[in-house]
Order: structure tokens, then sequence, then C-alpha cells
């Protein structure tokens, strides 16, 4: 099993470097860091790497003065894992730092994951990367604190949308028991995840609602947001994140779309499906991938050739969904 050479590499390896995903949301963030904060248990020389500052909402995060932004410069790691990382373009800049390294490791959940690593363990029934390195964890040894407790159920607990996606098991909710009993305060950091919104997303969900276009009957809903109206609303960009939800949580709606202009020509799409669209695959056409209701791609052109091409694409993945039943 791969999973115990990977344990082993661990307990061998001195000095260990942790790689979310690029625009690291819940999940990969959660992970990283309670992977990182039992390395540390472990006497490990560990570091993690992001591309980017940690977003406003996760900054009550244990462990995230471990974490540093890649300036281009890192010394030499034994052992490198990639987080929730379905290939090599998601690590960014940092994937040199990966490319260096003598022992790579992917622990990863997505469907789309290409195996990019030396050891690789995905597991794509798994809700959140977190549910893996809670397993991980286990296995080294570790016991679990508050804090780790706390980064985890962040990773599973943003993943699974509070535990009301379909990827939600019962050993989801029995790891989640395990973390309570480890000193998580739920209420505490749902109001922090889930609960606490800007004025300016706000006000930038206002406009991305005032962007909605729906299609056929309703099943489609897509959402446009341009560097224009990002600045207007006085929003950061990782205000973004979740604004497909709009078009998703309608009723009638099966598949939404964020489209996320950046300048003329880079389009950023979020693709969210709720019972039984594959969006991974739509995903997959445009060079991108993820999980079977949630994905992206980025795409270069114009947006009005964009939009017709993934409503025909998108109307397909229906229509074909419908007869396979
Ligand atoms: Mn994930």
């Amino acid at each position: 099993m791969v999973l115990n050479h990977i344990i082993s590499k661990i307990k061998g390896a001195k000095s260990i470097a942790i790689l979310p995903h690029v625009s690291a949301d819940g999940d990969a963030l959660g992970s990283s860091l309670a992977l990182l904060l039992a390395l540390k248990k472990l006497n490990k020389d560990a570091a993690v790497y992001l591309e980017e500052e940690i977003p406003f909402i996760y900054s009550f995060l244990p462990g995230k003065q471990h974490a540093e932004v890649y300036s281009g410069r890192a010394k030499e790691f034994d052992l490198v894992i990639a987080l929730d990382t379905g290939d090599m373009e998601r690590l960014g800049e940092r994937s040199r730092i990966f490319r260096e390294a003598l022992i790579t490791v992917n622990l990863d959940h997505h469907n789309t994951n290409t195996e990019f690593a030396f050891y690789n363990h995905v597991q794509t029934r798994a809700s959140a990367v977190g549910e893996i390195v809670y397993q991980l964890i286990k296995m080294l040894g570790v016991s679990l604190d508050a804090d780790i407790a706390t980064c985890l159920y962040v990773a599973v607990a943003t993943d699974t949308g509070g535990f009301r996606y379909g990827n939600t098991t019962a050993v989801t909710h029995q790891i989640a028991g395990d973390l309570v009993n480890n000193g998580v305060n739920v209420s505490d950091i749902n109001q922090k995840i889930f609960e606490s919104v800007s004025l300016q997303k706000v006000k930038l969900m206002g406009m991305a609602i005032n962007s909605m276009e729906l299609f056929e009957n309703n099943k489609i809903a897509f959402i446009t947001l341009t560097d224009e109206m990002v600045r207007k609303a006085g929003a950061k960009e990782e205000d973004c994140d979740g604004i497909v939800n709009l078009g998703r949580n309608i009723y009638s709606v099966e598949v939404a779309a964020m489209l996320r202009m950046k300048g003329t020509d880079l389009i950023k799409v979020n693709l969210r499906s709720k019972n039984y669209v594959d969006v991974s695959a739509i995903a997959g056409m445009y060079s991108g991938g993820g999980h079977k209701r949630a994905a992206g791609c980025i795409v270069t052109g114009k947006i009005e050739d964009l939009k017709e091409k993934l409503l025909e694409d998108i109307k397909e993945a229906l229509k074909n969904s419908v007869i396979r039943g």
C-alpha cells in the first residue's frame, strides 16, 4: 500500500516541504497546516509554501506562522508533499521546489489527478484531503490536539460545504466527531468560515446576481465577474470564491458557471453541479479538472466565444446525463 511507503519516507526524512494548490482553499490550507503541525510534533523540519497570502477568512488557522509565500527561493528538502493538487500546473511557481526534490509525494482526492509524483495516494472517495491527512496523522502515531483538529475540521467542513454536499459520508462525520472530541469549537469555526462576509463581498455578490444569465429552463446559470466589478465593489480576488454557488443554489439549476474575466482575454471558469452532471469532464475539455460536482479551468480567448461553446458543452452534458439516468 502506497500510504505505508509514504509513512516510512516521512519517518526517514529530516526536512519536509508541503505544497497546497494555487489559490489555496480551506481544504488545501487546513490539510497543509494540520500536516505541518503533526510533523513538528515528530521534530521534523517542516514548512508550508504558498503561492499567495492566506485569505483573510482563514487567517485564524493555527500554524499559519509556519507558512510562507514562495519568493522563488527555498532550501532543499528531503521530501516534498503536494496536497489537494490535481496536476503539476496547480503548484504554480512552486513546481520548481517539487521538481528539485529527491522524493515526491502527492496526496489528493481529485478524480482528474495525473499522478505526477513518485508516490501517489489519490483517494477520490475522501470528501477532502483533510480526511486523508487525518488518516496519515493517525498512522504516523501523532496524537491529535486542538490546533491540528481545528485545521482538519476546516479542511473537511469547507470541501463538504458544511457537511451538505454529496461527497459527505459516514466516515466524514466520524472524523468530524473525533475532531470535535479533540477540542474543535464548532460554532466558532463555522461562523468564521461560513458566516463572516465582508461588505465588499456582499456588494460583489449583488453585481454577480445582476450579471446572472439562465438557460435551458433555468437549469444552467452563468455568472460573469469582470475586473471592473471587483474594483467597483472594492473587493479582493479571494472574494470571488464561492460566488458560483449563488447560481447553484437556485432551485431549478443543475449546472452553474462563474466566468471570472481577467483583463480582456483570460477567463477563469468555476463549474458546479448539483445532482447528476459531471462537471470535471466538462472542465477537462478545457484542460481543467476537479471533482464531479466542482471543477474549474482557465481559458484564453473572447468571453462571448467561450460562453457560446461552454453553453453547448453543458447542454450536451445535461442531455447525456439525463439519458443515462
Ligand atoms: Mn480538496
